[in-house]
């Protein structure tokens, strides 16, 4: 069967009018990928059933295309010409990309210094209007909440309840990529919190069964986790760089009706999970989306999450290529050699 995108696979879970006309770029339908050799890395002789959801291989190279083709298509469907968000850089690439295939004008708002090369790369390519201002993604979010209720120009972040709708698809198709039975654990970088709302109400709308959540937070940027606005948020995940995210009250839902765990890890296991999943699996992802890879590993570790015999699934939430800028500080320099057989030969010796 085509797959033309999450809208029209999920059409019938979603509250679109009749007569919407849908804006996608086929996004979704991304692999569930089995994890045996860092499952055997971060539970040992458990039987941990480790999946990757690698939502990074969407159009615009992260999880954002879902809850975009949803909230650009109603944009458009109301008449706006005109979209803005605020954005820590994969919501204003997937803005910018949507908005371009509707004919729409876009705004993008960006913490000056702070956005991943690749993400800024896509949205001027895209055509957005990317504006860079001297504050946090927090100040952003403040500053186009504000304009809406002052311009005819449509919200595109997360507070936007489209977003959820159809970033909650990702649970509907993790349930039907394990052939109806939902993940034991399902596990997830948290930053404005509009991922880990949107997985539980799709997980409750689905109806076939219900896994804990588990959040994972920057240890610099951890305001669930410490219940308190973190005012300058700091992390080499950039991503997920946000004091103050916007759907924390249905972040606090989730973890209680699910029975879940919210927990910080450092840059420092971030990275090493990162190098772990790119090394032990040859998944390649930008930082912020190893946390929930590392909130498992801890959570494990410390005896709080018995992995025997459990399936879990964590989202890969953004591709490596979004930050190449990190992945090259994490690396040795390449190996020089001249351009000879013998030098080849000389380097596999080990000379
Ligand atoms: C790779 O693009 O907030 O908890 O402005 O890019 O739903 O915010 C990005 C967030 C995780 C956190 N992983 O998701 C933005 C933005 C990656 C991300 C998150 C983001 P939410």
């Amino acid at each position: 069967m085509r797959w033309n995108g999450v809208i029209q696979k999920y059409r019938s879970y979603l509250p679109f009018d009749e007569d919407v006309q849908i804006i996608s770029l086929n996004e979704g339908n991304t692999p569930l990928i089995k994890a045996d050799r860092l499952a055997e890395i971060i539970a040992p002789k458990a039987n941990l059933q480790l999946y990757l959801k690698y939502e990074g291989l969407n159009p615009t190279g992260s999880f954002k295309d879902r809850g975009m083709t949803a909230a650009i298509t109603q944009a458009v469907h109301e008449g706006a010409k005109t979209v803005i968000c605020a954005s820590t850089g994969n919501t204003a690439a997937s803005a910018a990309a949507y908005a371009a295939r509707a004919g729409l004008r876009c705004l993008v708002l960006v913490p000056e210094g702070k956005i991943a090369l690749g993400k800024l790369a896509a949205s001027l390519a895209y055509g957005a209007e990317v504006i860079s201002i001297d504050g946090s993604f927090d100040d952003g979010l403040d500053m186009v909440r504000e304009i809406v209720e002052r311009q005819p120009i449509a919200l595109v972040n997360s507070v936007n309840p489209w977003r959820l709708e159809g970033q909650k698809t990702g649970a509907f198709e993790i349930i039907d990529q394990l052939d109806g039975r939902s993940p034991d654990w399902h596990c997830l970088p948290v930053g404005n919190a509009g991922n880990i709302s949107a997985y539980w109400m799709g997980y409750k709308q689905y109806d076939k069964g219900r896994p804990r959540i588990l959040g994972g937070q920057a240890a610099g940027s951890a305001p669930i986790v410490t219940g308190k606005v973190v005012e300058k948020p700091e992390t080499i995940a950039t991503a997920i760089r946000i004091g103050n995210p916007a759907r924390w009250r249905q972040a606090l839902e989730a973890l209680d009706e699910s029975g879940g765990i919210i927990t910080a890890v450092t840059d420092d296991d971030i990275l090493a999970s990162w190098n772990l999943l790119a090394k032990t699996e040859g998944v390649f992802v930008e930082p912020a989306s190893a946390t929930g890879i590392a909130a498992l590993k801890q959570q494990i570790e410390m005896g709080a999450i018995d992995p025997t015999n459990k399936t879990a699934v964590c989202i890969l939430t953004g591709h490596g290529l979004k930050d190449p800028g990190t992945a090259v500080a994490q690396a040795t320099d390449p190996h020089t050699l001249p351009a000879t057989i013998e030098a080849l030969e000389k380097y596999l010796a080990g000379s």
